[in-house]
């Protein structure tokens, strides 16, 4: 058995209080979340910066917002085109707090490993490179080409490159992420595991096999024109919450709005637009005309319930009706007959059991579905952490399919993805799995041989580090201790490793779990200036729906020291490759226009990159099931696929744990120890059960316990992970499903359990019992 480190904190300002909770808010935004990120703001970045930051963030010659990747509305701005999560989001990376190498003097890494996160995410940006030698317990300077150097010493010394490892977070640019991947190409292999793994990869792969092309179909002004959408797995209140505002446009238009979700989640039930004065008094705008409060894992029965209901409404209803739209069926797609048989013996018992939802919800839902001309259904991490995510989407794009709700305006597929940037860093080559006509694009282009073998996953990284048969691993942003499943298990991988490479903006705990040797490599971030020989550099990005368009930062970096991502990777390919190497990384490091004119000649859709993304609001790439209806699979064809049915049971005496996000996090940076909308003020360490499990176990609201997850290893061994000292609070969630949050949960999640074809760690579904203190 493990015990996970307790991060009970040891510095005053940024300890847990005993926690305190209040009653849920079922509103979203309004005056206080404007109230909330100004003060965040004006505390890390003082008024002059707060002013100059959040008048340009999300402007046409202002920079992308860092936080989630909800896309910018078009035409007319508004001068607050931000949200309070958007603001701190930029607070965070633009603060005036700086980790400089006196810090690190001051520090030993054993002291900084016993803070918490919070504390580590609180101390500011890192200003210079830092180099922790074998033995030594304090990062010391180093000068950038010595840092270069030492890596390409340990990658070249590999005697295979596929044991290093080049993970991704996605808030790289598109310029740094192509240059990045490029990089490792050139070096020899495609170990390019992303956070998208954790995160939207079951999407992915569930909509390649579906439509042909992972992603989402739809645009905010589909969004708009919809009548009806379900959003499923998804807490935009905290999570997107610009999304907030278009919803309430889509209902002022009469587009009804169902919430699917185990929680009721603030923002869904209830909104107040914080840039408008009428949202600003009164309560709010109700957004959910429909709350289905399903259990956890249940999505699949839904809506495979709902698929069986929908073809008998088309039975009484008579061929004159078009709930089975047979035209759509039969001229765009393969495998209905299937799907057709499999959806009628569907058994509604077992649905109802498996989403935990009344007959008459399930009806009215099949009701609101039939009537609907224009139905597009949104969903996140709630359908794509579990072990049957994918099959749980595929049911999604079968139910639209069916109703012919693809390729055309209001209606379609939305996943809604994380990262700022996720989207565009797939599209730039970041997977480990790139298809045959980009890499062979990139091999024409630099004269390069692109290795053809798969990479490894998050997934498969940790495996092989663990097992020795990787030992560098570099990470271009993100906190890979922290954000990946098992984290005893993943830490002691790190440890494994000769050489870890860390580029960042801010201190985490992946820089204190560490190979034997450790860098700590600054970067520029979303904010700053980037000026190179060539003059003053812009990036490019792409949101969730496709749009690609520049971003400028503006600000004062924290030091002179630290690097933009582009220049990191031009400067270490050098040292790597060598100064003979084909691609012309000098040019590329100094104007980043010639990078964007390889990225027209590689990736597909980026044709004549440098003048579409300088339009007033960039490109749309393009989409062929949403532009014309156009299916690019094995069949030429959607496809329908009727995978068995797959839902989440509840041992008996245990409990279904999802691990999620509160209102004062991005990710594992900790902004703060509140979660306003679900009433938790000064505590983390809280596990939300529902009040008659309480009952059950004999605990009350507020009794401490430890949270300890079951399960079998790849081995067929018992294991147990314990995540110490949580206070139960009861709450709305369904009986035998509790919720807790990411990252202190991450050592309950096992590294085995993923999910079938996409291997994402299964975080929403993590079977735990709990022990009385
Ligand atoms: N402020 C802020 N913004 C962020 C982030 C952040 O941390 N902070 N993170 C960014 C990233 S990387 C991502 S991927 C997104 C994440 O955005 P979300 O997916 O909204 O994030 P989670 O907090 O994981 O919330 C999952 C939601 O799914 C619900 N859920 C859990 N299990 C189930 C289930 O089985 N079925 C259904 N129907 N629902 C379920 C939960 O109750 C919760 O409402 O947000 C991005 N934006
Ligand atoms: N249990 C559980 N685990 C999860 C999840 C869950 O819901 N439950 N969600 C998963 C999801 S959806 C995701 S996306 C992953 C997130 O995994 P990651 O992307 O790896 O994690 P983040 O916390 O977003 O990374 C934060 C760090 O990124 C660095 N950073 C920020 N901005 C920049 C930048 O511009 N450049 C560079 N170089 N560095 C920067 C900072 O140093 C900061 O400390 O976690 C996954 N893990
Ligand atoms: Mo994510």
């Amino acid at each position: 058995m493990t015990t996970a480190r307790n991060a009970r904190d040891v510095d005053a300002d940024y300890s847990e209080r005993d926690v305190e909770v209040g009653p849920a808010k079922d509103e979203a935004a309004g005056v206080k979340a404007v109230m909330v990120s100004l003060q965040r703001a004006v505390e890390q970045m003082g008024p002059v910066r707060t002013v100059a930051a959040l008048s340009k963030l999300n402007q046409r010659h202002g920079f992308d917002c860092p936080g989630c990747a909800w896309p910018e509305e078009h035409g007319g701005r508004k001068l607050a085109e931000f949200c309070e999560n958007g603001a701190k989001a930029v607070a965070e990376e633009a603060t005036k707090r700086v980790v400089t190498p006196e810090f690190f003097a001051r520090h030993t890494i054993a002291e900084l490993e016993a803070r918490p996160e919070y504390w580590l995410s609180q101390q500011g940006r890192l200003t210079h490179p830092m180099v922790l030698r074998p033995g030594d317990d304090h990062y010391r300077p180093i000068e950038w080409d010595d840092a270069y150097r030492l890596i390409a010493d340990e990658l070249r010394a590999l005697d295979d490159p596929n044991r290093a490892v080049f993970y991704t977070s996605g808030r790289t640019s598109n310029e740094a992420a192509f240059l990045y991947q490029l990089l490792v190409r050139s070096f020899g292999t495609n170990n390019l595991p992303d956070c998208s793994n954790m995160c939207h990869e079951s999407s992915g792969t569930a909509l390649i096999d579906a439509i042909g092309i992972g992603k989402g179909s739809v645009t905010v002004e589909d969004l708009v024109q919809s009548d009806l959408i379900l959003i499923a797995g998804q807490n935009p209140g905290t999570n997107h919450p610009r999304m907030l505002s278009i919803l309430e446009k889509a209902k002022a238009n009469g587009a009804k709005i169902v919430a699917i979700n185990p929680l009721p989640e603030a923002g869904l039930i209830r909104f107040k637009d914080p840039q408008k004065v009428h949202g600003v008094v009164g309560d709010g705008v109700p957004i959910a005309d429909e709350f289905v409060q399903i259990r956890i894992g249940g999505d699949m029965a839904l809506f495979a319930g709902l698929g069986r209901l929908l073809l008998e409404a088309q039975d009484e209803a008579g061929p004159g009706a078009k709930i089975v739209d047979r035209d759509f069926v039969d001229r765009y797609t393969a495998g209905f007959t299937e799907y057709e048989t499999r959806t009628r013996g569907i058994d509604l018992d077992t649905v109802l059991a498996a989403t935990g939802i009344g007959r008459d919800q399930l009806e009215r839902l099949a009701a609101m579905m039939a009537d609907s001309q224009r139905t597009i259904v949104c969903w996140a991490m709630g359908l794509t952490q579990h072990k049957h995510a994918v099959p749980s989407i595929t049911e999604i794009s079968n139910l639209l399919l069916m109703r012919g709700m693809i390729g055309k305006p209001g209606a379609g597929l939305c996943p809604v993805r994380g990262h700022s940037n996720v989207q565009g860093d797939r599209t730039m080559g970041i997977w480990e799995k790139m298809p045959e006509r980009f890499l062979a694009n990139l091999d024409d282009r630099f004269g390069i041989h692109s290795p053809r073998e798969h990479g490894l996953d998050t997934v498969g990284a940790i495996r092989a580090m663990r097992d020795g048969h990787a030992t560098v691993f570099m990470a271009m942003g993100g906190n890979f201790a922290s954000a990946t499943p098992d984290t005893p298990v993943t830490e002691a991988a790190l440890r494994n490793c000769s050489l870890t490479v860390q580029v960042s903006t801010k201190l985490n705990r992946s820089h204190l779990v560490h190979g034997r040797t450790a860098l700590i490599l600054p970067s520029l971030g979303r904010t700053d200036r980037d000026v190179q020989a060539g003059g003053k550099q812009l990036v490019s990005v792409e949101d969730s729906m496709s749009m690609v368009h520049l971003s400028r930062g503006s600000l004062r970096p924290p030091s002179d020291q630290v690097r933009s991502e582009v220049a990191i990777v031009c400067q270490l390919a050098r040292a790597v490759l060598g100064p003979e190497h084909r691609v012309p990384w000098e040019t590329f490091n100094a104007d980043y226009d010639t990078i964007r004119d390889a990225i027209a000649a590689v990736v597909p859709g980026c044709d004549d990159y440098n003048r579409r993304v300088r339009e007033p609001d960039g490109f749309q790439l393009p989409h062929p099931p949403r532009d014309s209806r156009e299916f690019h699979t094995a069949t030429g064809k959607a496809n329908f696929e009727a995978y068995p049915l797959e839902w989440v049971d509840v041992p008996e005496g245990r409990l279904v744990l999802q691990t999620l996000r509160s209102h004062d996090q991005y990710n594992t940076t900790i902004y703060g120890l509140d979660d306003r909308y679900r009433g938790v003020k000064g505590g983390r360490r809280v596990v939300f059960v529902n009040p008659a499990d309480l009952a059950t176990f004999g605990l009350s609201d507020g009794d401490r316990v430890d949270l300890v997850s079951e399960f079998t290893d790849a081995d067929g061994r018992l294991q147990e992970r314990r995540a110490q000292d949580f206070a139960v609070v009861a709450y709305s969630t369904p009986v035998g499903n509790a919720a807790a949050y990411y990252p202190e949960t991450n050592p309950l999640v096992p590294l085995d359990h993923t999910a079938a074809k996409s291997n994402t760690p299964v975080s929403k579904a993590v079977v735990i019992r709990l022990e009385r203190r």
